[in-house]
């Protein structure tokens, strides 16, 4: 099982957008195993996009990024990383294929709705920039035989 951090950002909370965009990690089959509605700091926008800090573009994705509330969520799964990344779509909404939630919903490079991890080093270092080990709300759902064959663990 692997876990990937998913923010909903401020366009999504802006655009009462947060409950299509879980409901449809919810209808894949995927565990949320936490979830918390906070600000995001210029300090930890800069942890967050440390690849992207040093860009030209940075400044206005950093005011973007504090500009709301977001939503973040821990989503565990089976090859959950590349599944969400997937689920998500390319980063410009405007490239981004229909039946994506960015091609869905987005029509903007910087306002693409949702962040997910794309590597398990970047999912590790991201889940613990938002959340405690004992914020980890494990479980197994008691659906899973609904959701995939017992032999694909
Ligand atoms: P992604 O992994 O799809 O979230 O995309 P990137 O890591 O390439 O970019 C991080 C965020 O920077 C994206 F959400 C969009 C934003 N961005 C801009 O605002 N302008 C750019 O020129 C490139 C990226």
């Amino acid at each position: 099982m692997q876990k990937s951090l998913v923010l909903l950002k401020p366009d999504a909370v802006e655009r009462r957008l947060i409950g299509e965009v879980i409901s449809r990690f919810e209808r894949k089959g995927l565990n949320i195993v936490a979830m918390k509605m906070l600000r995001v700091t210029p300090e930890l926008s800069k942890q967050h996009y440390a690849e992207h800090v040093a860009k030209p573009f940075y400044p206005n994705l950093e005011e973007f990024i504090t500009s709301s509330p977001i939503v973040a969520l821990a989503v565990e799964g089976l090859d959950v990383i590349r599944v969400v990344r997937e689920m998500l779509g390319a980063t410009n909404g405007l490239k981004a294929a229909p039946g994506t939630i960015r091609g869905d919903y987005s029509s903007s490079r910087q306002m693409n709705l949702v962040h997910a991890s794309d590597s398990e080093e970047s999912a590790a270092r991201e889940l613990a920039l938002y959340f405690q080990p004992s914020e980890m709300c494990e479980y197994t759902p008691t659906l899973v035989g609904s959701f995939r064959a017992s032999d694909e663990s």
